[in-house]
């Protein structure tokens, strides 16, 4: 399969998404010890799961891996190419790539209607920090550090408790978490 990215193509493999409550997702994720061409192919399947769904984030937990990595495009539009066709072009389209990433400073809050690939069907609002610092490595194990608000603020934090365990349903009141949890078990 492949996706159109105004004239590249993105060649990858769907991968199946896990849904909540498997317990892939509840584990705390090891860190990633070995880079190169392999993790790049992971990442770029993660990717185009992530475009196909589509979604915003990735985290691998989500594909039954229980590794520190995740992925996301919080930029990209997608449009089918003809209406009704199962081909889409991607535009404004800025892959991002997180290895083993570290949330340094946390500051402010905000609060956004969040979704999850693996808890379909279900937004709510959840409170995040509003600014945030985040360490991680790429693909080649190089370090790097950005800042980020907004949109991408959130889905980092989004996607790292993913690396942690940790589901958005756990982010929301008592009486929601439950209602949600008993709907999925
Ligand atoms: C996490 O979520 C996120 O229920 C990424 O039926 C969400 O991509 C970060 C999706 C909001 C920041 C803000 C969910 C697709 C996608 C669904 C997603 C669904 C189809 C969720
Ligand atoms: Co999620």
């Amino acid at each position: 399969m492949g996706l159109n990215l105004q004239n590249y193509e993105l060649e990858g493999s769907l991968l199946e998404i896990h849904e909540y409550p498997d317990p892939v997702l509840t584990e705390i994720a090891k860190e990633v010890k070995s880079f190169g061409p392999e993790l790049v192919d992971l990442c770029k399947n993660m990717l185009y799961t992530m475009y196909q769904a589509p979604g915003i984030g990735l985290a691998a937990p989500q594909i039954g891996l229980s590794q520190r990595i995740f992925v996301l495009d919080v930029d990209y539009e997608r449009n089918e190419v003809v209406e009704g066709s199962d081909e889409y072009i991607l535009e404004n389209f800025n892959p991002m790539m997180f290895i083993n990433p570290v949330i340094k400073d946390k500051t402010g809050t905000i609060k956004y209607k969040e979704g999850c690939l693996s808890v379909p069907g279900v937004y709510e609002e959840v409170n995040r920090s509003k600014d945030i610092t985040v360490e991680y490595q790429d693909t080649n194990g190089d370090q790097h550090s950005i800042n980020a608000d907004g949109l991408l603020s959130i889905c980092i934090q989004h996607e790292n408790d993913h690396l942690d365990g940790v589901v958005f349903l756990e982010r929301l009141s008592t009486l929601k978490r439950n209602f949600f949890k008993k709907k999925f078990k």
